[in-house]
Parts: structure tokens; C-alpha cells; sequence
């Protein structure tokens, strides 16, 4: 094979890449070759490249890579062994006709998705559980990520696309407010997106760390608002009231453009400029001159972004602090413009795509409702199926897990028995970690689908190898709702299958058409986009082809868009009235009081530059790991000593939901009431030992970013 142009399989901002085959030496006889990594000048990397994609290809030759399929003989006490693809298939074939009583009750066997699948991928899971499973108890990790921000757009626009615009317009913005983000170590090359702004001092970010990104921030004179953990939604109302009372606020825009202000200002009103800085803890010089670079930026049409990510949308208020920021930038008129806007940076490589497709519990593909009457006829005709067919919705991501094992849910319906996962690990990425795990270990048959043995597949009973991302075709839609071809550069091992094979080979032994599930990834993206026409994500002009032939397409591109939609809003919100929806709710006073106990600290969770989250991969990679090998709960020196800790002893940090083993590392520059930890590691270090799984009522996302914690040294 020579060169082949891809993107790097991790992140949502698809860094362009080429893979070329290495020349073995005479040590590489008998042994995978590793691919070689060159960057590519992709709009959103321009030839960079960070740890992670320099070193991804490592991950296709690594030692213990899955090249068999695995089965745990002699029960859960038993040992995985390997096994062939036929025992594999029959195994599961006869576990879901026990768990589902002979396909009586679908709904005992569930699955869950992930946004590293493919879009080609994620529909077909979603499919398979609709169709070849029949059951409703379908979601996915991006609950964990996405969905408080999806909620939040969906509410204020009408339509969740992360970025409605391209990445590159923020290149010449002046002002960019970033809210809980922190792309100099999650997305590095984009930060080269960010430079006009951090060179005209109006780089803006809310962080409770000093972070890399709020480092480049400040050191270029911009500003860092470094509020208490959990206080976003009091942060965004607070600056509401003084671009407002500044008479910073677009009228003509609110009254054209919008909807709902009155109600708004009603709460934001009581945000006084004094109380936010007592709530939030960010003194109100920063807050003016924060809503002031916004402001100016944008009245001189210079550029002006509010970006949103995981800091501020990762809580169980998540939807509601993400509607609050949206409706700063609308009191400042910057979405549905040129040169200004909203957005949030979607996380995983598919992240985008894979919250269109199907993998949500309530969703059909083209992002259409589950619910929606005309929504099921579409996607039935195109299935050919009967839209009674298609179950209703399901359970979200941790109400689905913490159903496992159960003869009757939580919320009072029959539990699940049986669980697929296909690009997840939630024994370490899923909150309240510790219960999870004790789940799935519970579960008549738990089938992981993975390339590497995760802690996952760890627990499995059945364990199913499948190929990597160089090693398989298909499509990604990146932070920018762009759609992307991603290629095969490298043969497969041996012993390995396809994803979309393996849904048709179980669906072919659960006794449905194997036309159902085509396994040509072209074939499927074909399919995909006749599901897709006319939702919301409509992808129907798309294909393989007019990707391969080097165009840029942005969806939704159908038949009114043929040529994709880079920019949305320009005209009008995609809101039945075509107005935005000013949505503002801070809370009552006890959410936002972030007191916490005597003896208590504020424990938030997060990333490292070389880690990608649960760690499964990048742990692999030993330069990576070298670098961050363990867990570490970093605090400040004060916080340390009053907790009787030094730099580098291992404290035990106890939330409700259970405690956290981490290595103490001091850093002058962390509040004195927050402690950091990042989730990439396994066992006892496991950040997710101490989240709670309380959940956002819209969004079902569980309180990553704020737990109360007491420490001790261990
Ligand atoms: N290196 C690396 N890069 C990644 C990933 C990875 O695992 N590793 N994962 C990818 C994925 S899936 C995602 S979703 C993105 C996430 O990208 P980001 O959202 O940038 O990442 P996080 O580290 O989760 O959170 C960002 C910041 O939020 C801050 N924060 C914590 N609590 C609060 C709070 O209450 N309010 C505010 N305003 N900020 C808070 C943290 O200190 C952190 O610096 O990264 C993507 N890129
Ligand atoms: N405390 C805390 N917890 C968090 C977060 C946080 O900020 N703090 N962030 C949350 C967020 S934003 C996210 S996105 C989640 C992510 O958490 P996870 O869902 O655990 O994400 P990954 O570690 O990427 O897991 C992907 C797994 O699937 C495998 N895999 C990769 N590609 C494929 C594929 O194509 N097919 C199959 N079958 N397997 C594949 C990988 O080897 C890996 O084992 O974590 C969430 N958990
Ligand atoms: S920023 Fe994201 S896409 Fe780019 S190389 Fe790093 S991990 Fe890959
Ligand atoms: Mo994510």
C-alpha cells in the first residue's frame, strides 16, 4: 500500500493525517509494521498534530492487541479463552434468546454505543437494536458528553449542530470567550484558531484551574475568570446583567431575532455584579472586562465567540448553564451572524455524527425523535419495515447500565439481562464507577466489542475483536458538523472483523434478513443518508464520492442544500418562529451556593494532554504513559497542608458515591477549594470512584465536574 490521506482517530477536531507504510528492518520480521504518521494541512490542524495523533498508529501493533474472539468458560469465575468467531456468535445467539424470554421481552437486552464509532457504524448498532434485537435500550458515552449542550442548542435554536460554523472563522475574531475548555491540551492545534484574539488581549477563559488555556490567555493579557466549579450558569447571568446595564446589549437583534428576553432579564436582573463575584468567586473587573472585549469585538464587527465544553456542560444543571450562556451571546447579538456566535466544541472523533445516527435512546437517524409519528414512518419505509416495528424510546446511558442485572429498574421496568458495548469503557469513564462495574458484573452475558482488552472487556463473557480506524473505511462528521472520509491504510490482522460484519452476522443467527444490514461502508452511508432526508441532519446529498473527490460538505446537505451548510442561522433559527429562545434559569440558591462542609473541597474531573479518556488506548502507548502514568490529584500547597498532605503522597479522596486512590501534586496556581483529578485511569485511581450519577432532568448527564470530597493521606 503507499500513502493514504485520513484523519487521526481520536478527537472531534479530525486532524488531517497521511499514513504510509514503514520499510521493515531486520528486527520488524514476524512483527506489524507500524504505519508512519504525517500531518496533513486539513482547515482545522494545518499540518499539527498533537501527542495523541503523532503516536495513534502505535496503537495498531500493541502486544496485547484482541486478535481472537474471547469467551469466559466455566462461568463468572471463569477464565476468558479464546474461542472461535462461530462459538462467539452461537454463545450470544442463545444468550439473547434466553435474556429476551425467546424474544418476549426485547427489552432485556440492551446496548451501548460510542462516539469513536463511525457514522456508517453507529447506524447500523442503532438499527441492529431496533431491528435486530428489538429492543428500546439503546445509548451511548456521548450522553456523558454532548447531551447537556445538544439540549441546551436544541432549546435556544431549534437544532444542535456543536459548531454552526467553521472552525477557521474564529481566525480573525478579536474576542473568544472560552467556558470551561480547554483545547491547549484537549484539541492543541486548534489553539493556532485562536491567535487574533489572544494577540489583541481577547482571549477570555472560565476555568477553576489555571490551565494551559487559561495560561495562554492571561500571558497575552486576555482574561481568566476563575470561577468556583459549578457556578457557570450564576457566572453567565451575572455578565447578562452588565452588558445590559452597560447598554453593551443589541437591542435591535433581541427584538428582531429573539424571543423571550423579558423573562430572561427578569432573572438576570438579581445577578448583580457584586453578588456574582461572591457566588462564582471572579472579581468584577474581570467580569467587566470580559463582557466589554465581547462587546466591542463584536459592535465593530471584529469578531466575538462564546465557546462552551465539558467544564461548564458536565453537571446535572448542565443543559440549563449551557442555555444561560447562550443567552449572553444573544443579549450580545452574536449567533446567526457572520463574524460572531455560538458554539460548543464537540469532544469525540465522531462525536458530532454519532448523536445523529440512532445511538440515543431516543432518537432515530437524521437526529428525528423516536416519538415523532412521522419521524418512524420515514425511517420504517426506508427500512422496510413496519413503523410498529421500531420500538419507542429507551433508558439514557447510566439509567441503562444501572439497570443491569436487575430484574426490575430503578424506574420500575424490567431490567436488563444482556448488554452489548461497541467503543465504550465505562468501568472507568462512566460516573459512580464503582456501582457500574458492580452492574455489568451482575448481567446474564455482558459482550464487549473492542481492539484492545479494555476494563471492560475485562468483565465480559464475550469478547468480540474488531479493526481500528486505519484498518477500516468510513465516515466521521467532525466538531464543525463537516463530514469526513476516513480511510484504510493498513490490512487488518488476522483473526479480527469488521463492526458492521458482525452486526450482520448476529442479526443473520437472531434469524432477520441479512439484507437488513449491508456491510459495504459506502452501501451504508447510502442508506444513512435516505434515513437522514429531511431530519434535522440530513445528509441525502452526501456520499462517499463527492467526499473521495475532496469536497468540503457541511450538513445539513439535502436536496435544498446540495452544497452542505458551513454556516447555519444566517437567516433565521431553526425554531418554529425562526427566533432564538432567550432560556435563563440559574437555579434555586442551593445549587448554586457552593459552600462546601467544613473539611470539604470541591473535586472536578477532567483531562491530561496524552491521555485519551478511559485511557484504554493511549495507556498503551509507552511514551504516553511514561509521561502520565498514574493518577494524580492536583491542589493547592495550602489545601495540601491543611488536608496534612505533601507533593507526592498518595491521598485517599472520599466522595459520597465512594473514594479515589492519586498521587499528590501541588500547583500554587489551583483555588484552595478545588482539587483535580483526570479520569484516564484504571483501578483505585479511577476518577469516577468519587462522581455521582445524579442526572441533568433534560439531558441525563450525571455531575462529573462538581462532587463535595474529603482527603487523607493514605
Ligand atoms: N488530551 C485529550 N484530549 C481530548 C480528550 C481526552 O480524553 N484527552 N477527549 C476528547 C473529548 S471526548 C472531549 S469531550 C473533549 C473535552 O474537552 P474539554 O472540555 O476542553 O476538557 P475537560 O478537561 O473535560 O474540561 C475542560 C476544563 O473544564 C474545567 N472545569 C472543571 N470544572 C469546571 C466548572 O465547573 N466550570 C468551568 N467553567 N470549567 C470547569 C477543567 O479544569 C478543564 O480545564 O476533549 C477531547 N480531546
Ligand atoms: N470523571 C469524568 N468522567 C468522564 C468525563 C469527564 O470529563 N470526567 N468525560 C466523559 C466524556 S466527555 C466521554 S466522551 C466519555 C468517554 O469515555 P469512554 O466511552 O470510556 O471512551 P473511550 O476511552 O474512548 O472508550 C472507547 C473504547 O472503545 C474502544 N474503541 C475505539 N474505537 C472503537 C471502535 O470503532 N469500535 C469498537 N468496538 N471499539 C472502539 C477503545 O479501545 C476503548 O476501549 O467519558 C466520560 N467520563
Ligand atoms: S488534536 Fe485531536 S484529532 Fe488532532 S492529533 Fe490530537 S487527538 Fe488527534
Ligand atoms: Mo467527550
Amino acid at each position: 500500500m503507499t500513502r493514504t490521506d485520513t484523519h487521526c482517530p481520536y478527537c472531534a477536531l479530525q486532524c488531517g493525517m497521511a499514513l504510509s507504510p514503514t520499510t521493515p528492518s531486520q528486527d520488524d520480521v514476524g512483527r506489524r509494521v507500524p504505519l508512519e504518521v504525517t500531518p496533513l494541512d486539513f482547515p482545522t490542524n494545518r499540518g499539527r498534530l498533537c501527542r495523541k495523533g503523532w503516536s495513534s498508529a502505535q496503537v495498531l501493533g500493541v502486544g496485547d492487541r484482541l486478535t481472537t474472539p474471547l469467551l469466559r468458560r466455566g462461568g463468572k469465575s471463569g477464565e476468558l479463552a479464546p474461542a472461535t468467531w462461530g462459538e462467539a456468535f452461537d454463545v450470544i445467539a442463545e444468550a439473547v434468546h434466553r435474556a429476551s424470554a425467546g424474544g418476549r421481552e426485547p427489552d432485556r437486552v440492551g446496548v451501548f454505543g460510542g462516539g469513536g464509532l463511525t457514522n456508517e457504524k453507529a447506524y447500523m448498532l442503532g438499527k441492529f437494536a431496533r431491528l435486530g434485537l428489538g429492543t428500546s435500550q439503546i445509548d451511548y458515552n456521548g450522553r456523558w458528553c454532548m447531551s447537556s449542550a445538544a439540549a441546551g442548542a436544541a432549546r435556544c435554536f431549534g437544532l444542535d449542530r456543536g459548531m454552526p460554523f467553521p472552525l477557521a472563522d474564529l481566525d480573525d475574531a478579536e474576542a473568544i470567550l472560552l467556558v470551561g475548555a480547554n483545547p491547549a491540551e484537549t484539541m492543541p492545534p486548534m489553539v493556532t484558531h485562536l491567535d487574533t484574539a489572544r494577540e489583541s488581549g481577547g482571549l477570555m477563559v472560565v476555568d477553576p484551574r489555571r490551565s494551559a488555556t487559561a495560561r495562554l490567555a492571561d500571558e497575552a493579557g486576555g482574561v481568566h475568570l476563575q470561577n468556583r466549579p459549578g457556578t457557570d450558569a450564576a457566572l453567565a447571568a451575572g455578565l447578562l446583567h452588565i452588558a445590559v446595564t452597560r447598554g453593551w446589549a443589541d437591542r435591535d437583534y433581541i427584538r428582531d431575532r429573539t424571543s423571550g428576553f423579558d423573562d430572561a432579564w427578569a432573572v438576570a436582573s438579581q445577578w448583580l455584579p457584586e453578588r456574582t463575584e461572591a457566588v462564582t468567586g471572579v472579581g468584577v473587573p474581570a467580569l467587566r472586562a470580559a463582557v466589554e472585549r465581547l462587546a466591542t469585538a463584536a459592535r465593530a464587527g471584529r469578531g466575538a465567540y462564546i465557546l462552551t465544553a465539558r467544564g461548564a456542560e458536565q453537571s446535572s444543571r448542565g443543559t440549563d448553564t449551557v442555555a444561560t450562556w447562550i443567552a449572553l451571546a444573544l443579549a450580545l447579538g452574536l449567533p446567526g451572524r457572520k463574524r460572531s456566535g455560538w458554539g460548543t466544541i464537540t469532544g469525540q472523533g465522531n462525536g458530532q455524527g454519532g448523536r445523529e445516527h440512532g445511538q440515543k435512546c431516543d432518537q432515530l437517524p437524521g437526529y428525528r425523535k423516536i416519538t415523532d409519528p412521522a419521524a418512524r414512518a420515514h425511517v420504517a419505509a426506508v427500512w422496510g419495515v413496519d413503523p410498529d416495528a421500531i420500538p419507542g424510546p429507551g433508558r439514557s446511558a447510566f439509567e441503562l447500565l444501572d439497570a443491569c442485572g436487575r430484574d426490575v429498574a430503578a424506574d420500575g421496568r424490567p431490567g436488563v439481562q444482556m448488554l452489548f458495548v461497541h467503543a465504550s469503557n465505562p468501568v472507568v469513564s462512566a460516573p459512580d464507577a464503582a456501582r457500574v462495574a458492580e452492574r455489568l458484573d451482575t448481567l446474564d452475558t455482558l459482550v464487549v466489542a473492542d481492539f484492545v482488552p479494555s476494563e471492560t472487556a475485562q468483565l465480559a463473557d464475550v469478547v468480540l475483536p474488531v479493526r481500528q480506524w486505519a484498518e477500516e473505511e468510513g465516515t466521521v462528521t467532525n466538531l464543525e458538523g463537516r463530514v469526513l472520509r476516513r480511510r484504510r491504510a493498513a490490512e487488518p490482522p488476522a483473526g479480527t472483523r469488521d463492526e458492521l460484519e458482525i452486526l450482520r452476522a448476529l442479526a443473520e443467527r437472531l434469524g432477520r434478513p441479512a439484507h437488513w444490514f449491508p456491510t459495504d461502508p459506502a452501501e451504508v452511508f447510502d442508506e444513512l443518508a435516505r434515513a437522514s432526508a429531511g431530519g434535522a441532519a440530513d445528509y441525502s446529498a452526501i456520499s462517499h464520492a463527492r467526499l473521495d473527490a475532496g469536497e468540503a460538505l457541511h450538513w445539513p446537505c439535502g436536496a435544498d442544500s446540495p452544497g452542505g451548510t458551513p454556516r447555519l442561522f444566517l437567516g433565521s433559527f431553526a425554531t418554529a418562529d425562526g427566533r432564538a429562545v432567550f432560556s435563563l434559569d440559574v437555579g434555586a440558591p442551593d445549587t448554586f451556593d457552593t459552600r462546601v462542609a467544613e473539611r470539604q473541597v470541591v473535586l472536578t474531573t477532567g483531562r491530561l494532554l496524552g491521555h485519551y479518556q478511559s485511557g484504554a488506548q493511549t495507556r498503551r502507548v509507552p511514551e504516553l504513559h511514561r509521561t502520565d502514568p498514574e493518577a494524580t490529584a492536583t491542589m493547592h500547597p495550602d489545601t495540601a497542608t491543611s488536608f496534612d498532605l505533601a507533593d507526592g503522597v498518595m491521598v485517599r479522596i472520599r466522595g459520597r458515591a465512594g473514594s479515589i486512590e492519586a498521587r499528590v501534586l501541588l500547583d500554587p496556581t489551583s483555588r484552595r477549594d478545588t482539587v483535580f483529578v483526570p479520569f484516564h485511569f484504571p483501578g483505585a485511581g479511577r476518577a469516577n470512584l468519587a462522581t455521582e450519577a445524579s442526572l441533568d432532568p433534560h439531558s441525563r448527564m450525571p455531575d462529573f465536574k462538581v462532587n463535595n470530597v474529603t482527603m487523607e493521606a493514605i
